[in-house]
């Protein structure tokens, strides 16, 4: 939701004007309200210096943690290092990205593969560590594309995508890829309920056709991921989730929105209900049906790709089937937990007692009881049914209210030490609650309009419980003036105190919805070093100088060669024509950290390799016009980096120039 949004809201909605005038005075109060950052407005600061030392890493020095932050819009993820705030990655996952020649280069193009065809952009919102009993392990973390639905997985020895997963039946895959406790699966609901399957229909015909799918994906094995069933569910919009974990393990928490099932002005006609719904999903009882055969086969084309490490390439595979599991056929593996208005984040705390429900349309937060759950469930006091989903009371789950005095919760995260962190979006702030006697500590203003907040291990069973990081959506005037586009806004608080304590602001890339932080020991000391070139098994690597060659299969030609500092083999080459399809196969030859090299082609309608050491990578190129073509690599790789180049002949479609290619010799 944006301001304008808000306001339109107010001129079509007699019934919740008073409401959203008030939204509309803090939103007056957030913008503009806090006037301008004159030098010597620290704004909620501590002492500068003492916030400066807190946040100083020396150089040379390590910062404590990684964060993973969401790249939005921009379809990656960044890498963080906490406390200093400092930028050590962007890993491309959804999106084509030059620098790297990700998406470029023949090896990533299958990783953005759809059933639509190459889609070299997505909007990432949620990065999620792989666990290990419910603590991050450090091994993978994945992330949600949300428009044409998909998940990622990173692997963090090599800090590269090498899995994406397609995830049919699905518009809009938001209430994702939050993981089970053990890894078993990355869970996928839709945003958007659509025809399930997909058919040309009348959008008035919403109620009787749209239906909306939760889907488990198979998480635990690196090259396997797939989904593993998918449930049939009414047709709302799924906004968010969290497994449970410790005594609530084997069940996941969806939000949902929209349970008026209205197709039009939702921003009206989606806030009628009172109440929406927590929808709680015991997947161990799923299992259960799958394995008994319950599951019903349904068509559904859907892409896996996968990025072998030893071969360097992508491969995608087409998948034509889901497992479906449909609720009144299932008895015991879907439950609605009555929420106030439109609920945004679900969260589970460290002991999976409390599921927290951000009611963003509401100024209150509501607590619902794991326990109290089971014995309502246990006791078979339902208030109603939709479509085969029993609905409990609202009165036997709720466990407590946080009277925030916050307006606009959307998302809350723990620090282990029994005390809760709820984001506000419309009174921008973060505040602090305490589990059990639901009372408000603490509250920190955010400059602005905070969405979702990131403590280290904040949803995990052990949270390291010493930084907040607020992600913002609104910068305005906290960095030195950029045109009308402003880098959205990062703060990193101290929460290791009583008060949270403002440290830092540090820019970040896209729009960081979402951000995960762990431990840096735990994933540095697996960190891959170099790719061990005789574990390159590349179809078109060569492992030493003596092996480039340049061969022509018809009209096309496959170069390959080698780079080491300084030079490429071969330098010269000759008997490219146009119309021939180039291939650049480079194999990096170092074997040393850090030392890349790239590739560029004057007038190739592509981006640069960038190649890893023992890494091999393929350029393709189409030449034009016949003349001499230089190339040379793009990363200042050495002293002689600048005499790391060479050149191609090209010549006329008809010529006969044979193929030669030499290295230093004429
Ligand atoms: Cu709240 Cu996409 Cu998780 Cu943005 S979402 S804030
Ligand atoms: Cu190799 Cu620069």
């Amino acid at each position: 939701m944006n301001i304008s949004e808000l306001f339109n809201l107010n001129l079509y909605n007699n019934t919740m004007k008073t409401y959203l005038n008030l939204i509309g005075a803090a939103i007056l109060i957030t913008l503009w309200g806090c006037g301008n950052n004159g030098g010597s407005d620290k704004k909620g600061a501590m002492s500068n210096a003492k916030a400066a030392e807190k946040v100083y890493v020396a150089p040379g020095e390590y910062d404590e943690f990684y964060a993973f932050m969401s790249g939005g819009f921009s379809g990656q993820l960044s890498v963080y290092g906490l406390p200093s705030g400092r930028l050590l990655k962007v890993i491309p996952v959804f999106s084509q990205d030059a620098e790297k020649g990700y998406g470029y280069n023949e090896e990533t193009i299958p990783m953005l593969n759809t059933s639509y065809g190459f889609v070299p952009w997505d909007d990432a919102h949620h990065p999620e560590l792989s666990q290990t009993d419910g603590v991050p392990d450090g091994r993978w973390i994945f992330i949600n594309g949300n428009n044409t639905p998909r998940i990622a997985r990173i692997d963090l020895t090599t800090f590269e995508t090498t899995e994406i997963v397609e995830i049919p039946n699905s518009g809009g895959n938001h209430s994702s890829p939050f993981i089970t406790e053990n890894s078993e699966y990355v869970v996928a609901g839709t945003r958007f309920s659509v025809p399930f399957p997909q058919k040309d229909v009348a959008i008035s015909s919403y109620k009787e056709n749209f239906k909306g799918s939760i889907s488990y994906i198979r998480a635990d094995e690196p090259g396997k991921m797939d989904v593993a069933f998918q449930i049939l569910v009414p047709g709302f919009d799924y906004d968010l989730a969290h497994s449970g974990k410790g005594k609530s393990h084997g069940w996941t928490f969806f939000t949902t929105y929209n349970s008026e099932e209205s197709y039009t002005l939702k921003e009206v006609n989606a806030s009628q209900n009172d109440k929406d719904f927590i929808a709680a999903v015991n997947w161990k009882k799923a299992e259960e049906y799958l394995a008994q055969g319950k599951a019903k086969e349904m068509p559904a084309d859907y892409m896996h790709n996968y990025y072998d490490e030893e071969t360097h390439m992508a491969t995608s595979t087409k998948k034509k089937s889901v497992k479906v599991l449909i609720p009144s056929e299932c008895p015991g593996m879907i439950y609605y937990l009555p929420t106030p208005k439109s609920p945004h984040g679900v969260d589970v705390d460290p002991t999976g007692e409390y599921i927290v429900g951000n009611g963003k349309l509401s100024a209150d937060l509501t607590v619902h009881s794991f326990d109290k759950m089971i014995k309502a469930i246990e006791n078979e006091a339902f208030d109603t049914e939709i479509d085969g989903i029993p609905v409990l009371k609202f009165e036997d789950v709720v466990i407590g209210t946080v009277q925030s005095g916050g307006l606009g919760p959307l998302h809350t995260e723990f620090d282990g030490k029994g005390n809760a962190y709820t984001t506000f979006f419309i009174s921008s702030e973060v505040v602090k609650w305490k589990l059990g006697t639901w009372e408000v500590i603490d509250r920190a203003p955010c400059y602005y309009s905070v969405g979702h907040l990131m403590i280290p291990g904040g949803d995990s069973r052990k949270p390291w419980g010493k930084y907040l990081v607020a992600l913002n959506k609104i910068t305005k005037d906290r960095y030195l003036p950029t045109g009308p586009e402003m880098n959205h806004s990062a703060q990193l608080y101290d929460i290791s105190g009583e008060k949270m304590e403002l440290l830092l602001d540090f820019p970040t890339i896209g729009e960081p919805h979402y951000a995960q932080a762990i431990a840096a020991d735990v994933v540095m000391k697996n960190s891959k070093k170099i790719y061990p070139i005789e574990h390159n098994k590349h179809p078109h690597a060569i492992k030493k100088e003596s092996e480039a060659k340049v061969v022509r299969e018809g009209n096309v030609v496959r170069i390959y060669m080698t780079s080491i500092r300084s030079h490429f083999n071969p330098d010269n080459i000759e008997g490219i024509k146009v119309g021939d399809k180039v291939y650049f196969h480079l194999t990096n030859l170092e074997q040393d950290w850090d030392t890349p090299h790239g590739l560029s082609v004057m007038g190739a309608r592509n981006a640069e390799l960038l190649v890893m050491p023992g890494q091999t990578e393929t350029l393709l190129w189409e030449p034009q016009r016949p003349g001499i073509y230089p190339f040379y690599c793009t990363d200042f790789c050495s002293a002689l980096h600048q005499e790391m180049q060479g050149y191609i002949r090209v010549s006329e479609a008809g010529a006969n120039v044979p193929i030669k290619w030499s290295l230093g010799e004429d």
